[in-house]
């Protein structure tokens, strides 16, 4: 393998998720979920954004193979959108959304590009947050029965399988910091979903593992190093908090099926309310994985800040870096850090890049192109970065661009753009940015 190589058969691929791009929010008998009661609430997203249309990819999704299988991308990540199977999260499969899924693999199977499904990227039926979200114990057994459901319909054509995408942004920044759906502002709460959303996770793999189906199952996680911003030992403290706090707390019970102990302790010293944890649950958690999926964007740096109740810290970047224009940094060499503790501290032994990208305010040239070097030059970063983790042994077997489009970037609405396609939402039109086009050859020479 020559220093540029990336293995062979490597999974080079792109990600969306259902609410970011399908639209067609209330078509063929889609249930409302928390996305679409969150955007209604003025302030919750910028210019009062929604996903209802989004990228029309519920309409466009055989263009949008196509155009894929002309860029050349081998593997496609896309999220089932709960509510579509079942409308009210459960009870009557709602047959017609299983179909346009089932139209979507076959179109992905006829162009050569391998489905990889997760089955819950945030986009919870809204009747089942009316009951409490995955708050309440009972949601484990709904997320099962809907995963059932997926995994009885689509196993053998589809052999990849994420459970969950970022239960941290899911647990936390929806349910602490009420920057996501549901809204809620409840850091007890949040703990309890981190929980409740990762006995549901367990399920799932059991469920994967007794039916015996062909193919890999894992989960996707945002891992993220947690930097002290200063040398001084409160930063220090502060940014090993904050890494007990957002990367630990997901790593630790999928690696070892159990929550570090030193988290618990401080959240009981801070009076955050813990679910009790049960024996029977944190082995399902356990379960040994196929792989894990790692989602990342850069590290950040942490400063001690005993006014953020309960954790004692936020986020500061330090002066003169580069940032993208949600001022985030650009930190390659975290990547390589990040994969080889995955490795070495975790012993996990096979990994995807289920997410790497970054968001500018690109814009149409006259001459329609969209020049988007910086998203090249972040790209070409860390793809170099991960060729240098491979080198160093990090069995790393594929890598998805976050994201093919342009899309409903959350609580930012559709003003941060992460695609390496361009949509002009008016017109739906998708333009290949530089950065697509750069991508395409480093498939085509699977080297970078
Ligand atoms: C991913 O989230 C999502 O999976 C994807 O849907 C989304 O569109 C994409 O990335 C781009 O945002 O919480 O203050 O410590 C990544 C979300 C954002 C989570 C940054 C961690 C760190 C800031 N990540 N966040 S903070």
């Amino acid at each position: 393998m020559g220093q540029r190589q990336f293995p062979e058969g490597f999974a080079w691929g792109a990600a969306t998720a259902s609410y970011q791009i399908e639209g067609a929010w209330d078509e063929d008998g889609r249930g409302e979920t928390i996305w679409d009661r969150y955007c209604l609430v003025p302030g919750n997203v910028l210019n009062g954004d929604d996903g209802k249309i989004a990228c029309d990819h519920y309409h466009r999704y055989k263009e949008d193979v196509a155009l894929m299988k002309h860029m050349g991308i081998k593997a496609y990540r896309f999220s089932i959108a709960w509510s579509r199977i079942f409308p009210k999260g459960y009870g009557e499969v709602n047959e017609k959304g299983l179909e346009f899924y089932s139209n979507l693999i076959d179109e992905l199977l006829n162009a050569g590009i391998e489905p990889y499904i997760t089955l819950y990227h945030w986009d919870l039926p809204q009747a089942l947050q009316d009951i409490g979200g995955w708050a309440n114990p009972q949601m484990p057994e709904y997320f099962l029965e809907y995963a059932k459901v997926v995994i009885d319909a689509f196993h053998g054509r589809v052999k990849k399988w994420i459970t969950l995408n970022e239960p941290y942004c899911a647990a936390f920044l929806g349910n602490s910091e009420g920057r996501q759906a549901p809204g809620i502002r409840d850091f007890s709460t949040a703990v309890r979903v981190s929980y409740y959303l990762y006995v549901g996770h367990g399920l799932a793999v059991d469920y994967f593992r007794k039916k015996g189906c062909d193919g890999e199952i894992g989960i996707t996680l945002n891992l993220m190093g947690r930097l002290p911003l200063t040398d001084k030992p409160e930063d220090i403290q502060a940014a090993a908090r904050a890494d007990g706090y957002l990367n630990r707390w997901f790593a630790e019970p999928i690696v070892y099926g159990r929550y570090p102990q030193e988290m618990i302790e401080f959240y009981r010293s801070k009076g955050v309310r813990l679910p009790e944890f049960k024996e029977e649950h944190m082995k399902l958690i356990g379960q040994k994985l196929d792989f894990i999926g790692l989602n990342y964007y850069n590290d950040f740096h942490v400063k001690a800040d005993d006014s953020v109740w309960p954790l004692g810290f936020k986020i500061e970047n330090p002066k003169y870096v580069p940032v993208n224009d949600r001022n985030w940094p650009v930190t390659e060499q975290g990547l390589i850090t990040m994969l080889l503790r995955m490795k070495n501290d975790y012993g996990i032994d096979k990994i995807y890049i289920t997410e790497n990208g970054t968001s500018f305010p690109d814009v149409v040239s006259m001459e329609g192109k969209v020049e988007d070097g910086a998203r090249k030059d972040y790209l070409h970063r860390h793809l170099t970065a991960l060729r240098e983790a491979i080198s160093q042994g990090v069995n790393v077997q594929g890598y998805f661009q976050w994201s093919l489009y342009d899309n409903f970037e959350w609580s930012f609405g559709y003003s941060s753009r992460f695609g390496i396609v361009f949509v002009d939402f008016n017109t739906q039109e998708r333009i290949i940015k530089e950065s697509g086009h750069w991508y395409s050859k480093v498939i085509e020479q699977n080297a970078v």
